[in-house]
């Protein structure tokens, strides 16, 4: 068995070489630990009473499953009192979450989607947590409004997700590489076991959901449909397809062993502006796919430069290895595009 070290371990290491200060570090040590509690609860499956819908609806409108609320609650409650957050923003809460007078403010703000892949949760398949830390832009005793999240991505100082499958996976990045750890529900830590996580540049593994495909863009149509030519086609070789519909499984998938992930912009989705959002999937998202030597776009423009207009924006969004993505962003630039 090759030397692991634990998720504590690796944060002071971080720390000690000046990639992360303390309050940061306590910070994800915190999300960390509010993601194994979510795991707990998610094993447990109906014995816990978290299957089926919690019979509500968020403010996008769509209908929240139990376990939607669920870790909504148990990272809301987990982080309010650490004293390093100046305020929080979740899909499930129509706007931003200052921290509580009487609670002690930080420096940050955190981004989530507690539960994503929610039309999984009762079927037994891989969901997972997404969330983004930004800095606030704040000193500690001004209020905050949701006009201070809307910062574009690239400057996010950590990013992650947790994906609640056969293991409990954290990943995240500091700035410094992707890192996978794996939960030791014995121990109760986290285990770094996938470190420098990379994506290959190149891929024949792809991702999206085909029943739209009707409803797709020119240039989507045009690549999707060289990628089922296969060794028939111009690309002259064939190319798998896979669809979990959790973005948090599929892009684990792609940071395993590379791929694209699509949710392009189509006309079931263009009023919207896409179908994933902004703030706290793709961006998280991009972060962890730039980090780990992939591509990250809308087809139209970098997602980690996009400047945001809304907490809740959508946006589509094209990730992972990076020559197919690149391929696929040049179809979309092209001028009859
Ligand atoms: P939830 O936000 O309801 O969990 O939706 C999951 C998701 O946003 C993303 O994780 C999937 O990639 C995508 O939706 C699946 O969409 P389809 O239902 O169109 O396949």
């Amino acid at each position: 068995m090759p030397s692991r070290i634990s998720l504590t371990q690796f944060f002071i290491d971080e720390q000690r070489a000046d990639r992360i200060p303390t309050d940061l570090r306590l910070l994800l040590e915190t999300v960390a630990r509010a993601t194994a509690a979510i795991a707990t609860t998610v094993s447990k499956g109906a014995l816990a009473d978290a299957l089926g819908e919690a019979g509500t609806e968020n403010v996008q409108g769509e209908a929240q499953k139990k376990l939607d609320v669920i870790a909504n609650e148990i990272l809301l409650g987990a982080n309010v009192c650490d004293g390093n957050l100046a305020a929080m923003a979740s899909e499930e809460l129509e706007t931003i979450y200052p921290i509580p007078t009487g609670y002690p403010r930080g420096n940050y703000l955190l981004l989530f989607d507690p539960l994503d892949g929610s039309s999984n949760i009762d079927v037994n398949v891989t969901i997972g947590t997404i969330f983004s830390v930004l800095r606030s832009p704040r000193a500690k005793d001004e209020e905050l409004t949701e006009a201070d999240f809307l910062q574009p991505g690239r400057g996010q100082v950590a990013a992650g997700y947790v994906t609640y499958g056969p293991s409990t996976q954290l990943v995240l990045t500091v700035g410094n590489g992707v890192h996978g750890f794996t939960l030791d529900r014995e121990m109760g830590g986290f285990i770094q076991t996938h470190p420098f996580m990379t994506i290959p540049a190149e891929t024949r593994e792809y991702a999206i959901n085909a029943s739209n495909a009707r409803y797709w863009e020119a240039p989507v149509q045009r690549y999707i449909a060289e990628l089922q030519q296969g060794k028939d086609g111009s690309r002259g070789s064939d190319f798998n397809m896979r669809w979990i519909a959790s973005m948090v499984a599929d892009v684990h998938r792609v940071l395993t062993r590379g791929g694209i992930f699509m949710y392009p912009l189509d006309e079931k989705c263009r009023a919207k502006g896409g179908k994933l959002r902004l703030m706290y999937e793709a961006n998280p998202m991009a972060m962890l796919v730039e980090q780990a030597g992939g591509a990250a776009t809308t087809g139209r423009e970098r997602i980690l430069d996009i400047v945001p207009e809304r907490l809740h924006q959508r946006v589509p969004v094209i990730l992972g290895s990076s020559d197919e993505v690149e391929r696929v962003t040049s179809y979309h630039l092209e001028p009859s595009s």
